[in-house]
């Protein structure tokens, strides 16, 4: 596999008042305002995980996967031109921009600009949350996971699997159809769900301790329609989340908890019992779908559905913030 996780999502916004609000306050992240005026928010050492760019046109993004070493970046460059798909070195300011030593980028089937790089520029400063955190769950995981609105499911998970290599996760087909993507042990880095039109819905990151999401969720529970989808847990990856809507017509999924999978010996599947076993009222949902995904919850708590108790490797130590 030439790809190894998820790197970094960048996203317009009209202004980055409300940004810097919610990422430190709510989402406890590392803002830094670099020379172009964009918003690098740090999860870990790198230098972005999340960007936040004035300069992209509204409803834009980027996202970058990172490649293994330069032997992989080159491997998959050849993959792409062997495939057809035109895609263009990026000069060395803009990867520096990046915080990456090389980068490549590339359009999707759905239009979304993709993104790969090798050799990522780590901070010498250690990550300091913005407020009292345990942390987040990076690493050889990634930032976490994205997904994306697609018009057409057909064509990207043809374009992900059979030319980025992405592996099967699973798979569900109501109340709305979702495909889920690993590149590492987390249960997915990516998943795209079909709802009739192109866009990023979510970015999840995924933190050490449940009680950072709960006390994150407090802290969202302050403001008025912050919330997206209210604290829940998922049926596949066993994530149990809420979601915070952004002035980015996207939402940040606020995790704790996601399995672990062996991507060696993974089998995909359909499940059957809906997105969740209990919670995430999807506020974005329209009624009747609603209505569907609550009787499937149902339904799975009668049928007794449960995630099983699995415990992480580590240990994590609260970083009161500065
Ligand atoms: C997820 O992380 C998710 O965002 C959805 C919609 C379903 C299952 C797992
Ligand atoms: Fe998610």
């Amino acid at each position: 596999m030439n790809l190894k996780s998820l790197g970094y999502v960048g996203v317009a916004a009209p202004s980055l008042e409300e940004w810097t609000s919610l990422s430190t306050r709510l989402l406890g992240m590392q803002p830094h305002r670099d020379s172009s005026g964009t918003l690098q928010l740090r999860l870990d050492d790198y230098q972005q995980r999340l960007a936040i760019d004035t300069r992209l046109a509204p409803g834009d993004h980027y996202y970058g996967w990172e490649a293994g070493d330069a032997g992989a970046f080159e491997a998959l460059a050849i993959r792409l031109d062997q495939a057809g798909v035109p895609f263009r070195v990026e000069p060395a300011q803009l990867a520096q921009q990046r915080g990456v030593q090389s980068l490549l980028s590339f359009r999707d089937p759905a239009g979304n600009r993709v993104e790969v790089f090798h050799g990522p520029i780590k901070s010498e400063i250690p990550f300091t949350p913005s407020r009292a955190l345990s942390g987040f769950r990076t690493g050889g995981l990634g930032l976490g996971h994205a997904v994306f609105n697609v018009a057409q499911v057909e064509p990207m998970l043809r374009f992900y699997i059979d030319v980025l290599g992405f592996g099967l996760s699973d798979y569900m087909l109501k109340p709305f159809k979702a495909y889920f993507l690993h590149l590492n042990s987390r249960h997915h880095s990516l998943a795209l769900i079909e709802t009739g039109s192109n866009g990023l819905h979510h970015v999840m990151v995924e933190l050490l301790s449940l009680d950072d999401v709960g006390q994150a969720y407090d802290i969202a529970q302050l403001e008025e329609e912050r919330i997206g989808v209210t604290l829940g847990r998922h049926s596949n990856d066993f994530m149990t989340s809420f979601y915070s809507r952004t002035p980015s017509n996207f939402m940040i999924e606020y995790g704790w908890g996601g399995r672990d999978i062996d991507p060696a010996t993974w089998k995909a599947e359909e499940f059957f019992h809906g997105a969740s076993l209990w919670g995430h009222e999807r506020y974005w949902l329209p009624p009747e779908k609603r209505k569907h995904a609550l009787d499937m919850r149902l339904k799975a708590a009668a049928d007794g559905f449960r995630a099983p108790v699995h415990v992480f490797e580590g240990n994590y130590k609260v970083v009161t913030a500065c």
